[in-house]
């Protein structure tokens, strides 16, 4: 292992709380980018320098510099937007964005294509829609998501509302956001303090999600900090706490690897915000600050040991965590159609494919949300699985919205089948730097294939979980697939199989490098199988692993329980 401390923490240690040069580089006119430095400070402010990789090759040919332009991401604790946002955040994507808006794998929004003369304006914009973009990417705790399960209105607003005071106690407290980006008064010689993250924040990225039971549509155990809320006759309890969990790695690197979060124990609600900034702070005191590879909580908890994280963690918050609570999932998709919440307001969940909303290809998505937004009185929310519902309607809005709905096509989910209701594919080309294949622009050409091969077999209403990822980073979780495609090169993927429904097992490699019709090849002998010799209800992925189709998971495939389940 290398002594020398990674070039990011320099970066970061240096950059007076955020600043760096951000500022100077955005008023350099010679350059429609900013140095890799700023770039890389800029993302704790949401955004990312990207180039648009569809032309690279032509523009580097013609000895033109890479047509750059920025992402940004939004933080939407819970995935809320009120209709008003929604209409200024619309208006963004059409005035300073190039592909509408998206929805993320984390419940917000990302805008792509947006240049460097328009970031300023358009971070203006988000503030005046009383939304941040702040410690959206970066080495830091990030948007916080939670369960969007309608029916349970009042559950939901209990864990919403723990949802918001975790993100608002993690956001930092520099003022170079508002120097930068808000014209806000520069800081005198007034020390400035970080009171959680101290100078160099976090050795890597950290990420919280609040499953409700029954539905684990965040996946809770691919959080850093998953907390499972536990609900008894309409009072939250408390919450059970899952820690280490992650999905990155890397082709051909064995330390790397994805990770399901460890259940170590209870903790009641006046007790969490303790805990949770324990393990943030035991993280950022202890966290691989040399090897970013290994900078997730996932490898710091498996090199110092689980039992020592829970001691230390108790000794730190002063809380000492109780045995873990029952639960039972059922799925981690999302529901979808009208829903009654037990409060008589009705929501309608909607399937986004890829979480894009762009008037492109003849559709008009991102027209129809406007046009809903303009008499919707409720709000939207967002689902980790890129999906989109319209929440807290009046029974008597209800023709309205269904309407605008069928009008602008956002109604595929009343006959769409099974496998693509559960689809999500991350972003990758041409936007993501790090994307080795397609993703987000295969899966509409890889489903209609699927769905041929399913509906030979019958399965075609089946719900099968498919995640699609460009490259082993898995943004769309993809090692919790039941079906996963993770990117290798342009049009070869490796294929795993075997993830639960619920969101309780990874996965496993089933063929590595493999074509589109070594893909379909393969999935058309399983999907037959799976046809012939499924019990009742069986899923997918449970037939792969009770048949023995696939290799059978080890235990490193299921969440570790250290404290007994009561
Ligand atoms: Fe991600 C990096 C997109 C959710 C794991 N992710 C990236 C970048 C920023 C590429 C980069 O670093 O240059 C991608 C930008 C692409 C683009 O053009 O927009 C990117 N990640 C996304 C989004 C937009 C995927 C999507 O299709 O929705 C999701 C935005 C979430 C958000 O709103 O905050 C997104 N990324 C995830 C998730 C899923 C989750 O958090 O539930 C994961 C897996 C969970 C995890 O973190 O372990 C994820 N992204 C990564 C990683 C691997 C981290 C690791 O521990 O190894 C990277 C690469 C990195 O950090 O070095 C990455
Ligand atoms: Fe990019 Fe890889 Fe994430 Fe897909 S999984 S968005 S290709 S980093």
């Amino acid at each position: 292992m290398s002594n020398t401390l990674s070039h990011l923490e320099q970066i970061k240690a240096d950059s007076r709380h955020l600043r760096g040069t951000i500022e100077e580089g955005l008023n350099d006119p010679i350059t429609g980018a900013i140095s890799d430095d700023d770039n890389k400070l800029l993302k704790f402010h949401g955004s990312y320098q990207q180039d648009d990789r569809d032309i690279r090759d032509e523009r580097r040919k013609q000895k033109l510099e890479p047509a750059y332009s920025f992402m940004i991401r939004a933080r939407l604790p819970g995935g809320v937007v009120t209709p008003a946002q929604w209409l200024i955040f619309d208006d963004i994507a059409s005035t300073y964005a190039g592909r509408g808006l998206r929805i993320t794998t984390r419940q917000t929004f990302q805008w792509h294509g947006v240049i460097k003369h328009d970031l300023k304006p358009t971070m203006q914009a988000i503030h005046n829609a009383m939304a941040t973009t702040i410690a959206a990417c970066g080495d830091i705790n990030r948007q916080v998501v939670s369960s969007v399960n309608p029916q349970l209105s009042s559950q939901h607003q209990l864990v919403q509302e723990w949802t918001q005071k975790l993100s608002d106690h993690f956001i930092p407290r520099t003022r170079a956001y508002h120097e930068i980006w808000l014209d806000g008064e520069k800081l005198t010689d007034e020390p400035e303090v970080e009171p959680i993250y101290g100078d160099t924040y976090l050795p890597r990225k950290f990420k919280i999600g609040i499953a409700i039971p029954p539905t684990n549509d965040v996946d809770v155990f691919a959080q850093d900090l998953g907390l499972i809320a536990i609900i008894e006759n309409g009072e939250l309890q408390g919450f059970n706490v899952a820690i280490g969990g992650g999905m990155g790695a890397t082709h051909g690197d064995d330390t790397t690897y994805p990770r399901l979060g460890s259940l170590i124990g209870f903790v009641k609600p006046e007790q969490l915000i303790a805990v949770a900034e324990g393990v943030v702070t035991l993280q950022r005191d202890h966290g691989n600050r040399k090897e970013r590879q290994h900078a997730r909580l996932k490898y710091t908890l498996d090199h110092l040991g689980l039992e020592w994280f829970r001691e230390q963690l108790e000794a730190r918050s002063g809380v000492t965590l109780q045995p873990v609570r029952s639960y039972h999932f059922d799925q981690n998709g999302d529901r979808y159609g009208w829903e009654e919440g037990e409060d008589g307001q009705w929501h309608l969940g909607l399937y986004i494919e890829s979480g894009r909303l762009w008037d492109e290809n003849g559709l008009q998505l991102q027209t129809g949300v406007r046009e809903i937004a303009k008499i919707h009185k409720g709000e939207f929310r967002m689902t980790c699985n890129q999906n989109l519902v319209i929440s807290n309607v009046d029974a008597a809005d209800r023709g309205k919205i269904n309407e605008l709905v069928a009008q602008y096509g956002l109604d595929g989910y009343k006959n769409q089948s099974g496998i693509r209701r559960h689809s999500i594919a991350c972003v990758a080309l041409p936007t993501c730097g790090l994307a080795m294949a397609e993703s987000e622009r295969y899966l509409p050409e890889l489903l209609p294939k699927l769905e041929t091969l399913l509906d030979r077999h019958g399965l075609l209403n089946e719900p099968i979980l498919l995640r699609l990822s460009g490259c082993p980073n898995g943004c769309s979780r993809p090692y919790l697939g039941e079906i996963a495609l993770v990117g290798r090169a342009p049009g070869r993927y490796d294929l795993r199989l075997g993830a639960n429904y619920t969101g309780e097992r990874l996965n496993v490699s089933y063929r590595q490098n493999v074509d589109e019709a070594e893909i379909l090849g393969t999935l058309g002998t399983l999907f037959a199988a799976y046809a012939r010799g499924r019990q009742h209800d069986e899923k997918f992925g449970d037939f792969l692993v009770r048949s023995e189709a696939i290799p059978a998971p080890s235990q490193k495939l299921i969440p570790i329980v250290l404290a007994a389940v009561v």
